[in-house]
């Protein structure tokens, strides 16, 4: 007992030495280039911004790579809703470059994943075993802000605004330290950086949501970079057949390299998509997905899977002005209708064991990766996403 009283002690005290030194080394505004969203529908300017150093739990970090996410784009189009002007991006990976005070769960050096799902620990969800969307994410309330309230970005001497708890478009970056995970120091930055969002929400969204099944029939609306990854769930799986729908054909060899058996175009079918995969599968599947985060999209994931037992995952966000509306008996035959963010993965937890996946080659992530850029290309960037030519754009600091 007196052994381990006196190793508490000395940690402690190595500890009280090392915050002291990086808060007083570090304190300091770092000026560096973000691309900064002024106005919807307008491209990103590459500007000059003010990085405020981290209050007490909060850590900054300077970005290595970020992914170009449909989400982004949400917000850039005005169909999801955040204060603008804003440094977005929330899909990144980059390394630890000074903490505030009391923060323990990182320090200078660590390789670290920003993570737009928080997971706080303490709160009722966090607690809770299977959910995961913690009471610090404000989905439905994006202030923009770090958790205390402000901001750590200015540009021009404007207050710019925060985005999904990351805003990884930006050289350096601020977040809280409940928003914040450690991954192996020998991961690919890279690559990884599409743990962040795509991977863990497409993946999460068919091994953890759906809980899809060996040998069950699945249908993947949507092959974006989400879309895609809920292929690789599902084949994960054990899924025996996995139909791939988008309206754009390009996206049907890389959705059958991941695991897709069969891809439909809907556009090539005078009937609703829905009827035609209910008649591929002899009355509908067993899992579907919806990752297009459109309200029609939504209704047929729902309505394609088996009346008696089917299960429907809602993975996109849809246009904030809109709602859903449903004819219940499609719910009262039998089917389950599910959602999650992330994938329903508990962020902090996940994570990591997700990289150490990818780095043991049990996930195939590099094949989502269609195009790397430097991060001052970000508009170009955008434009592949827009005219359907890539899957996922890794901008490169
Ligand atoms: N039918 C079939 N496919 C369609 C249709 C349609 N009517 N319309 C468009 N599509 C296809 C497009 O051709 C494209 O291939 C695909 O749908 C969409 O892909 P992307 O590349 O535009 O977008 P993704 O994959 O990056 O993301 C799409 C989402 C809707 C999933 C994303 O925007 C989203 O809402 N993500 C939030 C999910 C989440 O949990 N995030 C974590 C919290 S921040
Ligand atoms: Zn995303």
């Amino acid at each position: 007992m007196s052994t381990a009283g006196k190793v508490s002690k000395e940690k402690k005290f190595t500890f009280d030495i090392f915050s002291h030194y990086t808060i007083n080394k570090y304190k300091n505004v770092i000026k560096c280039k973000a691309a900064v969203l002024w106005d919807l529908k307008k491209p990103f300017s590459i500007e000059e911004v003010e990085v405020a150093p981290p209050k007490a739990y909060e850590v900054r970090i300077k970005m290595v790579a970020t992914g170009i996410c449909g989400s982004d784009d949400h917000v850039v189009n005005g169909h999801f809703v955040a204060t603008l002007p804003a440094i977005l991006g929330h899909e990144g990976a980059g390394i630890v470059e000074s903490i505030g005070e009391g923060v323990t769960a990182v320090k200078p050096g660590d390789k670290v994943i920003p993570l737009c799902v928080p997971q706080c620990g303490e709160c009722i969800i966090c607690k809770h075993p299977e959910a995961n969307n913690c009471v610090k994410m404000g989905l439905t309330n994006p202030r923009g802000t770090m958790q205390d309230g402000t901001t750590r970005f200015t540009c021009k001497g404007k207050p710019i605004y925060h985005f999904a708890h990351t805003s990884t478009f930006s050289e350096y970056t601020v977040v809280d330290e409940i928003s914040v995970v450690k991954i192996d120091a020998a991961a690919p930055l890279e690559k990884v950086c599409l743990v962040g969002c795509a991977l863990s929400t497409g993946y999460g969204s068919a091994v953890k949501v759906a809980k899809v099944t060996p040998g069950s029939t699945c249908a993947v609306i949507g092959l974006g970079g989400v879309g895609l990854s809920a292929v690789i769930g599902c084949k994960a799986a054990g899924a025996a057949r996995i139909i791939g729908v988008d309206i754009n054909k390009d996206k049907f060899a890389k959705a059958k390299e991941l695991g897709a058996t069969e891809c439909i175009n809907p556009q090539n079918f005078q009937k609703p998509i829905h009827e035609v995969l209910k008649e591929m599968t002899g009355g509908g599947v067993d899992f579907s997905f919806e990752a297009v985060g459109q309200i029609d999209t939504m209704l047929q994931a729902l309505s394609c899977c088996h009346e008696a037992f089917g299960v429907s995952v809602i993975i996109g966000v849809p246009p904030s002005s809109e709602n859903l509306s449903v004819n219940p008996m499609l719910l009262l035959t039998g089917r389950t209708w599910k959602g999650a963010l992330f994938g329903g993965f508990k962020s902090k937890d996940s994570v990591p064991k997700l990289v150490a996946d990818i780095m043991a080659k049990k996930i195939p992530l590099d094949l989502l990766i269609t195009h790397a850029l430097p991060f001052e290309k970000i508009n170009e960037g955008f434009d592949l996403l827009h005219h359907g030519k890539s899957i996922r754009t890794v901008l490169k600091f």
